[in-house]
């Protein structure tokens, strides 16, 4: 076995992720860690500054309910995502983030985010939930208060740069993790008494658009890999809405966001036609039940109107960023300096949108000579992604907080601990829980400050660190470092060390991956659509990929951890397929389309599909949960 030194690590609470929710965890913990006497862990395989979905920068917040201003109630929100998602959302979560998510904001701007501001010192929104921000260093504020608040409390300790594989179990509770530093030849054990798993959603599980050397380039971050999916799964944890996948509407191949051209500058999307699909097919939207004929239209029903568009050979689809500059411009018509002035403005904000978020969709606007105040620019349905703080809903089925449970609630969501998933000290937060969508960068903060006091109560009412049999830890830390052996003996039996008998290589295993999840389980190349017979092939083919993972091959500690991103995807693939497989209708067109089963059924499927594997008996089951409401339905 590779010689890797085995570093073992003693605390209270484990925080596994430094992204937005493992931030406000850390805020959270540190403070009830300190009252407590406990110490607190925080594990991130990259570097907490900028790691995560927001390492390159947000240009806008996009949950702010704004309960102080008394414009918008908790309901309101609640009624916003549960129509988003076409029914199916636990309201007592999204409650829940919804009442603590202002206080994350509020607390961003003290330390020292810039949140643009009206004449009158209010916050300028986006839209009805959304504020704008300066926010290229929006990651940097978040981390170094996370920081300052474990290191300078003294409760704390940072381990960046380990990646955390798997856990550790002690029967039915959830004792730690495992994971292996990606620069030094170190294993690592981490042994807890309540973990908190905040390690991200998935892309490149599916084929994405990009190509060749662009291949890196998707909407969302490379880096983030299913591991929060992962190591519930792997946990013994039920899990929820996995079918509830993300494709984002996003400026074409550089994924730059729209949000801010639709709600903001109020602009249009047209066709090669000049066509606005949004007008010409709004008679579809009465398919889709109640969902179809609420504002704003959900985001899967607003992608399926231009996916017909694009089906029926009318792309490109343009997002009018020419008309939309010059329609605000053009009230300052009758005043040329004003205008002039109105117009640099625009074009600064259109710029910077970018560049506070996606900067190579600046580049690519500057390397096309695109000039968005005289040219409409296109947009595309990008590649499914697995993120449940955002328009998805993929996570971890975790308990509600009580004192937002009614009688009919308390049974199904409910057992103790907010955000504990139904394995013992083991908890979620941002996209690593489920069925609560919309909460977004700031949401997910306020998720991870919940999930943490959570955590905290749990370990003070169960001050035991679990037992971890050596045994068990010995086979994890093999089965770990397994495709660095496989590359050492296998090394010499080939010219080209990419193509080996005896191996295979991560980055040939992820292509493998994502080509059955593409073709078959409604990948772009399929056009977003699958059936019974395509997802039942796909998990044949799985199942086979499953079986080679075993001879994976890394020639250092990079391509170890890349080893073991792909087998996170590849079970967040399994997840996914089987959970669409399980749900017989179609119910969230635009994000995928059971063309075997075309319709919405209400009757059958208002239900969540949860799904859960069995590590003992190698066994999935899918099953439904009832959907119940905690708020009178709007
Ligand atoms: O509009 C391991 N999001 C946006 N939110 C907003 O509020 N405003 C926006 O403007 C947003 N836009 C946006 C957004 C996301 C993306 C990808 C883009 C644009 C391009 C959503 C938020 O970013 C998202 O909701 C939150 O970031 C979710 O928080 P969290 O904590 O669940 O995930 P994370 O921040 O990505 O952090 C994950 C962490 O886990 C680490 N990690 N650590 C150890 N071991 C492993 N195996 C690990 N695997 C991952 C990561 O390093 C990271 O620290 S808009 O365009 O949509
Ligand atoms: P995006 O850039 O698409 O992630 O959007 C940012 C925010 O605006 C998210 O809260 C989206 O749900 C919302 N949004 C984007 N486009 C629209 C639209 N056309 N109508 C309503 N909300 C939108």
């Amino acid at each position: 076995m590779a010689n890797f030194e085995k570093v073992v690590v003693e605390t209270d609470l484990l925080i596994l992720g430094g992204g937005m929710a493992a931030c406000g965890a850390a805020v959270e913990a540190a403070y009830w860690a300190k009252q407590n006497g406990l110490k607190v862990t925080l594990v991130d395989k990259a570097a907490v500054d900028r790691s995560g979905a927001v390492a390159m920068g947000l240009s806008a917040i996009n949950q702010y309910v704004g309960l102080k201003d008394g414009h918008n109630s908790i309901k309101d929100y609640v009624d916003y995502v549960r129509n988003d998602l076409m029914g199916i959302t636990r309201e007592d979560l999204v409650a829940n983030i919804a009442r603590h998510v202002d206080s994350s904001v509020h607390l961003f701007e003290k330390w020292g985010l810039p949140i643009w501001k009206d004449e009158q010192g209010g916050y300028v929104h986006e839209g009805r939930w959304q504020l704008m921000i300066n926010g290229e260093s929006y990651k940097v504020v978040v981390a170094e208060a996370a920081k300052n608040a474990l290191l300078q409390s003294g409760v704390g300790e940072i381990f960046e740069r380990i990646f955390i594989v798997g856990p550790l179990m002690d029967g039915d509770r959830c004792a730690g993790a495992v994971g292996f530093s990606v620069r030094e030849d170190k294993f690592y054990i981490f042994k807890a008494k309540a973990t908190v798993a905040a390690m991200g959603g998935a892309v490149h599980v599916f084929k994405p658009r990009s190509a060749g050397e662009g291949l890196g380039r998707a909407w969302y971050p490379p880096w983030n890999s299913g591991s929060s999916a992962y190591f519930t799964i792997a946990a013994g944890a039920e899990m929820t809405c996995q079918e509830v996948r993300f494709i984002p509407v996003r400026f074409k191949d550089a994924y730059g966001p729209v949000g801010a051209w639709f709600l903001l500058f109020k602009s249009r999307a047209t066709n090669a036609t000049g066509g606005n699909y949004m007008v010409e097919r709004v008679g579809e939207l009465e398919k889709w039940g109640p969902y179809g004929r609420v504002k704003p239209i959900p985001a899967n029903l607003r992608n399926y109107l231009g996916m017909l568009d694009i089906l029926e050979g009318k792309g490109p689809i343009y997002m009018r960023t020419e008309e939309a500059i010059q329609k605000i411009a053009d009230t300052y018509k009758d005043d040329p300096k004003e205008y002039k002035k109105k117009m640099k403005e625009l074009e600064s904000e259109a710029w910077e949108d970018f560049l506070d978020m996606t900067i190579s969709q600046a580049i690519l606007w500057a390397a096309s000579n695109v000039q968005p105040e005289e040219r409409s620019s296109e947009i595309a349905a990008a590649e499914p992604y697995f993120i449940g703080s955002h328009s998805g809903a993929s996570g971890a089925w975790v308990s509600g907080p009580e004192d937002l449970q009614t009688d009919d609630t308390r049974k199904d969501y409910f057992w103790g601990y907010a955000n504990m998933c139904t394995v013992k000290g083991l908890f979620a937060a941002g996209d690593a829980s489920g069925a609560s969508s919309h909460k977004f960068s700031s949401g997910s903060h306020a998720e991870g400050r919940i999930t943490a006091k959570a955590a905290i109560k749990f370990i003070v009412e169960n001050n035991t660190l679990p037992k971890v049999d050596d045994n068990e830890i010995g086979l994890k830390m093999a089965e770990v470092l397994k495709p660095l052996d496989t590359y050492e003996k296998h090394k010499n039996e080939t010219t080209d060390p990419e193509i080996n008998p005896n191996y295979i290589k991560p980055r040939m295993f992820m292509f493998r991956l994502q080509k059955i999840m593409d073709e078959y389980a409604a990948g772009i190349s399929a056009q977003f659509s699958t059936n019974e017979s395509q997802l039942n092939r796909a998990l044949e083919l799985l199942a086979m990929l499953r079986e080679d993972s075993d001879k994976l091959a890394a020639e250092n500690h990079h391509e170890l951890m890349r080893c073991w991103e792909n087998i996170h995807r590849m079970w967040q693939a399994e997840a996914h397929v089987r959970t669409v497989l399980f749900r017989q209708e179609t119910r969230w067109p635009g994000y995928y389309f059971r063309a075997d089963k075309p319709k919405l059924d209400e009757e059958k499927w208002h239900v969540f599909a949860n799904c859960k594997y069995d590590p003992k008996a190698a066994k999935w089951e899918v099953f439904s949960r009832p959907v119940r409401h905690v708020f009178p339905k709007a």
